[in-house]
């Protein structure tokens, strides 16, 4: 199932009003955030604080550790371990789309009196008391984005900081299909408040210890290209343990841009990469360059995503795991280019 209804203006209007009503706000992000994630909630965030609204930005992970490369986005003060949230009245999630991906904050969330799910995943499940869910939307920032405009606060260098960091995320800085040119008028809208997008792009992409670039070598070289997979598209795969983690010390975020470089491979239409947690569930994240929808695939395993980057977690064996990950993407049809 894949959610297709658009934001209505019924529903931005009741969001602005409940958010404005004078109730706490709660501002949540999915666990493990990502810059479009938290992204989303800080500008929002910042917003809310600009109108004097009390508002706490937070993520259902616990321990609460923001992720090293979050680290730099502005409104920082705004965020809350989950256990100090308090009982808000009203709470917002951003890039939420299962009720589980609220963590520990899943129940907070339940027991609000309006409850606004803001998110794009075409595997957005419907919960909450009000869907702003635009699929077509190539980051949930540029609905964070909307919904501050609609607050009426104006766009300032720290909000569009936000907002680009979730942009860039999603859109690979630009690249993937579903960047238009509303994106690139968006962005320059950023632009235009003096915003240092160069400092963004580093922080997002290029500043990694030198462990992680040992990492990725350690993925790579191991990498296998089955070009009969994938009904003929190719799938390039690799794994990365939590030994293979714990040699260089580092948290299992550090593989995240794995798939980046094994993707380039042209014999390979799907990227799969395994990661072990630290509790030994495996992380698989999957690629598409757009010949096949691979959220169907994440969805029939129990995770969700997007049509070209999708992913879900498990138990098991990374041998097992790949035998039923190529089982689902040899049944996919083909979609046109
Ligand atoms: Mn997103």
């Amino acid at each position: 199932m894949s959610w297709s209804a658009a934001p209505v203006e019924s529903d931005w209007i009741d969001t602005v009003s409940a958010l404005t009503s004078g109730e706490s706000v709660l501002l949540v992000g999915h666990v493990a955030p990502d810059a479009d994630a938290l992204g989303s909630a800080l500008a929002v965030g910042l917003a809310l604080e600009r109108l004097g609204i009390p508002v706490a930005v937070s993520f259902g992970n616990d321990p609460f550790e923001v992720p090293r490369i979050l680290r730099s986005l502005p409104g920082q003060h705004l965020l809350k371990a989950p256990d100090s949230v308090g009982d808000p009245r009203v709470v917002v999630s951003f890039d939420v789309s299962s009720i589980d991906r609220l963590g520990v904050l899943r129940a907070r969330a339940e027991q609000a009196s309006t409850f606004v799910a803001i998110d794009h995943h075409t595997s957005y499940t419907g919960f909450g008391t009000i869907s702003l869910v635009d699929v077509t939307a190539p980051a949930t920032a540029v609905l964070a984005l909307e919904l501050v405009d609609r607050l009426d606060v104006t766009l300032d260098v720290e909000i569009a900081t936000c907002v680009y960091s979730g942009i860039i995320t999603d859109t690979g800085s630009f690249k993937y299909a579903a960047t238009t040119p509303a994106t690139h008028e968006l962005a320059a809208r950023l632009l235009r408040t003096g915003m240092r997008h160069d400092l963004i792009s580093r922080h997002v992409y290029d500043d990694e210890p030198f462990g992680v670039v040992r990492l990725v070598g350690a993925a790579v070289s191991r990498a296998e290209l089955d070009p009969d997979a994938v009904g003929g598209l190719g799938l390039i795969s690799t794994v990365i343990s939590a030994a293979d983690r714990a040699e260089f010390n580092l948290p299992i975020d550090a593989a995240e841009r794995i798939i980046d470089v094994v993707r380039i491979a042209t014999e390979a239409e799907v990227a799969c990469v395994l990661k072990e947690e630290d509790d030994s569930a495996w992380r698989v994240s999957l690629r598409s360059k757009g010949q096949v929808d691979v959220s169907i695939v994440a969805s029939g395993l129990g995770g969700g995503g997007h049509r070209f980057a999708a992913g879900f977690t498990r138990a098991g064996s990374p041998a097992s795991l790949l035998v039923e990950v190529r089982a689902a993407l040899a049944d996919l049809p083909h979609l046109p280019e």
